[in-house]
């Protein structure tokens, strides 16, 4: 089956996990990604938190699947000579290194365009050009407190918080690859690349919308009144951190199901919507609270929220959360159970629909992944994995002119 995206060839100049879950998308569409890697060692994440011995990490099987790697020094003049002429025709260059690592290696943007002008040039950086931390490296954490994630995450009384979620990393990648997409769609029009960038800041920041809504109402009314510090708590000038209150407008949290005590996720969220309250309460067995004027709009149930979620834990209290989630999706309430790594390892409607896939390995056997989270009708992404260090340079070189002799050459030139 042929994919939209063959044909296009992108030099991938990342590492770690912002740059190279973008590529990685791009190459499950069809493109054509050449990672380019330091000679020796490559990306550092194949010898993070290694589970085997001399093995690429998962870390790095896991962010690079189906694409090529070409070992490179493009410091030393060879290895820039190699880099340009695959500028020369590539149609997107990727790159997540550190503030100015680009220029100083000898390729500023004005560089790579006098190459290549239908290039399009994608970069992640922590912050965006101009603003007042632009020479900062960033790691995922960083960019999820400079993104407004951390200071709304977790309860009230604790500290700000960081999400398991890859806010800052894949996130950011994916916004990326949105860009690099409409940058060829662009081309298509133009005839011209562009350089397209994304900053980690404002990839956080763009999910964190609601809570940036939520700081105008405060500002406006001085409460909130979904958050569980209303009616009773009180509020600063800022937002709040409000544990597991839903953040759409529905009240929800996550509610204790048989055996909590023992299984640490042992959980479900429950949402109270307002259209599923007469649902809910038949559910839960308090038909009497359909018409109570105590209880039947959002604002006479907010005073006393928790009372309520106490009263649905007690009809939870001889459900598991499977068995919970089972009785209330009858009732059209939204509601999910609280899912483990595990458990979403060995789903089986996962595995069914490829979203979590296992793949072949030449070194490792075979190893868990996630794959494509977007569906096609007329596609199914294929998972292939990850190179090895350098598996594909004398192929690539080779498809760029290099004889054999000049290919053995370069190695010489470029051994660590
Ligand atoms: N050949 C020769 N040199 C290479 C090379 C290659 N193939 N690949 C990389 N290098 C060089 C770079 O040119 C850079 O050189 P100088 O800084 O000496 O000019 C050097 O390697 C280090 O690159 P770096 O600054 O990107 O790496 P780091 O480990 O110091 O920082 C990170 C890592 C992620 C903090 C930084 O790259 C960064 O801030 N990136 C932007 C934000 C980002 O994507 N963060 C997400 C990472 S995922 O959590």
């Amino acid at each position: 089956m042929s994919k939209p995206l063959e044909g296009i060839k992108i030099i991938d100049f990342t590492h770690v996990q912002a740059g190279p879950a973008c590529t990685q998308l791009l190459a499950w569409f069809g493109a054509d990604v050449i990672k380019v890697e330091r000679p020796g060692s490559g990306d550092v994440t194949r010898t993070q938190l290694r589970d085997i011995p001399d093995v690429d990490a998962l870390y790095f099987t896991m962010l690079n699947s189906n694409k090529k790697s070409l070992t490179l020094d493009t410091k030393k003049p060879e290895g820039k000579e190699v880099l340009e002429k695959l500028i020369k025709e590539s149609d997107v260059m990727v790159e997540n290194f550190g503030p100015g690592a680009l220029d100083r290696m000898g390729f500023p943007w004005q560089y790579i365009k006098e190459l290549n002008p239908k290039m399009i040039l994608a970069s992640v950086k922590g912050f965006s050009d101009g603003h007042h931390y632009d020479d900062l490296k960033v790691y995922e954490n960083v960019a999820q407190c400079a993104g407004g994630a951390a200071s709304t995450t977790g309860f009230w009384d604790g500290p700000p918080t960081i999400s398991a979620a890859a806010l800052g990393d894949s996130n950011t990648g994916m916004h990326l690859a949105i860009g690099i997409l409409t940058a060829l769609i662009g081309r298509d029009k133009t005839g011209k690349g562009q350089k397209v960038a994304v900053s980690m800041q404002d990839s956080v920041l763009n999910l964190c919308r609601v809570k940036l809504r939520d700081q105008q109402r405060l500002d406006r009314l001085g409460y909130l009144e979904e958050y569980p510090q209303y009616p009773h708590g009180e509020f600063s000038d800022v937002v709040p951190r409000g544990g597991n209150a839903g953040g759409g407008g529905q009240p929800g949290w996550v509610l204790k199901c048989k055996g909590w005590e023992t299984d640490p996720n042992s959980y479900i969220y429950f949402t109270i919507q307002g259209h599923a309250w007469a649902p809910i309460c038949r559910a839960i067995g308090k038909p009497e609270w359909i018409e109570d004027a105590n209880y039947n709009t959002a604002t006479a149930r907010q005073p006393h929220i928790f009372d309520i979620f106490k009263t649905i834990e007690e009809w939870l209290a001889d459900k598991t959360k499977f068995e919970a989630v089972d009785i209330l999706r009858k009732f059209d309430i939204p509601c999910a159970p609280v899912l483990t790594m595990k458990e979403l390892a060995n789903d089986p409607s996962l595995r069914e629909s490829g979203t979590i896939t296992e793949v072949a390995h030449k070194e490792r056997g075979s190893y868990l992944t996630v794959g494509s989270p977007i569906k096609f009708s007329d596609m199914k992404p294929e998972i292939t994995a990850s190179p090895l260090l350098g598996e594909h340079t004398d192929e690539v070189l080779e498809s760029l002119g290099y004889s054999s002799a000049q290919i053995a050459n370069l190695h010489q030139q470029q051994a660590v």
